[in-house]
């Protein structure tokens, strides 16, 4: 059985979300999505999401194509997440190629070589949270 892990906030839940989720899953035969905690947002946004943790957990766990959601409280522990999940593969969107991010400032696979693998796959274009919002609010 392969185990695909994934991460993300997930707010305002929408198709580029979706599309990601979907596609991670043909990888593998488990998905388990680490949701951002609100705390962590707030440190990687500077925002608050506007649906809580609670909120963005019910939506993403009962997609079909997801069989386990967890809390990310830290960019710091995804190696500790990799491992405690047996993940055999990380899936991003490649707007997270090349990118340094926690205390590390290391790219994801710099930090999971050995760990276990790392795809990019590509983001859905025109779609994010951040730009639901701005629509919304000159609505
Ligand atoms: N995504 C996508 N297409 C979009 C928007 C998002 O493929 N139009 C992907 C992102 O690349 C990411 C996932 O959907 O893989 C979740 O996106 P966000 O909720 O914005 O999460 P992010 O802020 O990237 O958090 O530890 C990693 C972080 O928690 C990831």
């Amino acid at each position: 059985m392969k185990n695909i892990i994934t991460f993300g906030t997930f707010d305002l839940f929408h198709v580029g979300h979706l599309n990601i989720l979907e596609r991670a899953k043909t990888y593998g035969d488990n998905l388990i999505v680490g949701i951002s905690s609100d705390k962590l947002n707030i440190s990687k946004k500077q925002r608050q999401p506007i649906y809580s943790f609670q909120e963005r957990k019910k939506i993403v766990e009962s997609l079909k194509c997801v069989n386990k959601v967890f809390c990310e409280e830290s960019l710091e522990d995804k190696v500790k997440y990799c491992k405690e999940f047996k993940a055999d593969i990380l899936i991003m969107g490649d707007d997270w190629k090349g990118k340094r991010s926690g205390k590390d400032n290391k790219t994801f696979d710099e930090l999971l070589s050995g760990v276990c693998k790392v795809i990019y796959l590509e983001r859905t274009p025109s779609i994010s949270t951040t730009e639901l919002i701005e629509k919304i609010s000159i609505i």
